[in-house]
């Protein structure tokens, strides 16, 4: 980790960033449009706001009125008062802002229950968290998304969230809904979409460099579309096709730290995982680790290559940095999403 600091920073070029979500730089910093059921969310959003306005005005307020009001005019001006203490006055501003935070306390307490406790009807679905990507799966379907998904609207959408590695947090802010994913632990979060549309889903606790990238799209859609499974839509008939379904899959879960270009990333480029000779691709030679610390030779090939997604341990790439720095696994990815990152792979081949 510490070698792969001091170099120079990866340079990639990332798709979509988050500075471009508009409803979300609209709002002066207030709650985006609401498209769930969660409205006592914006209640006690707008309540604590409101608290915390009154409460800076009126101290401020009283604070600049008495050191106007009371400044000491003259050099030898005796003090204006000796009061060090008043009881009434100190039982009063303790027990008024204690009943306000009480009260917050009980309506964050609630709402928080109410997130998380699913109604027995909910849809459900499992939302992974990996540096730096997010994986859902969906009941009925063997296909998972990656960085975009997809709920039926008016249907209770609850999610089971798990982490393969650091912390990371869900956050849909147009839902109201956000809750930590610890790893080794499982987190359960629902909520009932009301509107159509496209919202943002955020990591919203820092999980490593990349964490700013670490973002994902929510289709709500009507349940004619959702009953055709948007998410297991794959185009890979010809070799065309799947390779450009690999680059699709690339940009979504592996760009933020393999690079196609020749620059160095967090792991190793992909320009050069083969060369093309006539009509065959000739993999290069890679020193390896193997778990035991052993090193040895191998030539890349789709194999190692899918021994490589699913558990990258198993062979880590010898060379420094990489050989410190860790790939998380993507352990459930299905056979014809990764022949289509080979495909685009031997799309980077030199000649
Ligand atoms: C968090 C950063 C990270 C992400 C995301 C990531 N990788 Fe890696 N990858 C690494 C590191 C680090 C290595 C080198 C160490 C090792 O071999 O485990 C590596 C090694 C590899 C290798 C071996 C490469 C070689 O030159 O021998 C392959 C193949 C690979 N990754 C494929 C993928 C694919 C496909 C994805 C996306 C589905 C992906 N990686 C996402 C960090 C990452
Ligand atoms: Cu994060």
């Amino acid at each position: 980790m510490i070698s792969h600091l001091i170099q120079d920073p990866p340079k990639i070029n990332y798709i979509e960033s988050p500075a471009k979500i508009d409803a979300l730089s609209d709002h002066w910093g207030q709650l985006v449009p609401l498209a769930s059921t969660f409205d006592h969310v914006d209640g006690l959003f707008y309540f604590t706001y409101i608290v915390c306005i009154f409460f800076f005005v009126l101290i401020a307020g009283v604070l600049a009125y008495s050191v106007a009001k009371y400044r000491r005019k003259t050099w030898d001006q005796p003090a204006v008062s000796n009061v060090t203490h008043n009881t009434p006055l100190e039982v009063i501003w303790t027990i008024i802002p204690l009943i306000i935070v009480m009260v917050m306390f009980a309506w964050g307490w609630k709402g928080s229950l109410d997130m998380t406790v699913a109604p027995a009807d909910a849809v459900q679905y499992k939302a992974v968290a990996k540096q730096w990507s997010w994986t859902f799966y969906y009941p009925n379907s063997k296909v998972q998304s990656f960085n975009e998904f997809w709920v039926e609207i008016d249907k209770p959408a609850a999610f089971t969230l798990q982490s393969t590695d650091v912390l990371h947090a869900f956050f849909l802010p147009a839902m109201r809904v956000k809750r930590d994913i610890v790893p080794g632990r499982q987190g359960t979060l629902w909520f009932h979409p009301t509107t159509k549309g496209e919202y943002h889903l955020f990591c919203a606790e820092y999980c490593g460099g990349d964490h700013s990238k670490m973002y994902a799209k929510l289709h709500v859609v009507s349940a004619e579309d959702y009953a055709k499974k948007p998410w297991d839509v794959l185009k890979d008939s010809t070799p065309q096709e799947a390779a450009a379904s690999g680059e699709n899959l690339y940009k979504q879960l592996c760009i933020s730290c393999h690079s196609v270009n020749g620059t160095a990333g967090t792991g190793p480029t992909w320009k050069g995982l083969f060369s093309k000779q006539g009509d065959n691709y000739l993999g290069r030679q890679r020193e390896v680790v193997t778990p035991d610390g052993g090193t040895q030779t191998i030539t890349v090939d789709e194999a190692y290559i899918t021994e490589s997604i699913r558990k990258p341990n198993e062979k880590k790439v010898a060379e420094l940095p990489y050989r410190n720095n860790n790939m998380s696994a993507f352990a459930d990815l299905d056979d014809r999403r990764v022949n289509c990152l080979i495909a685009y792979m031997k799309t980077l081949a030199d000649n």
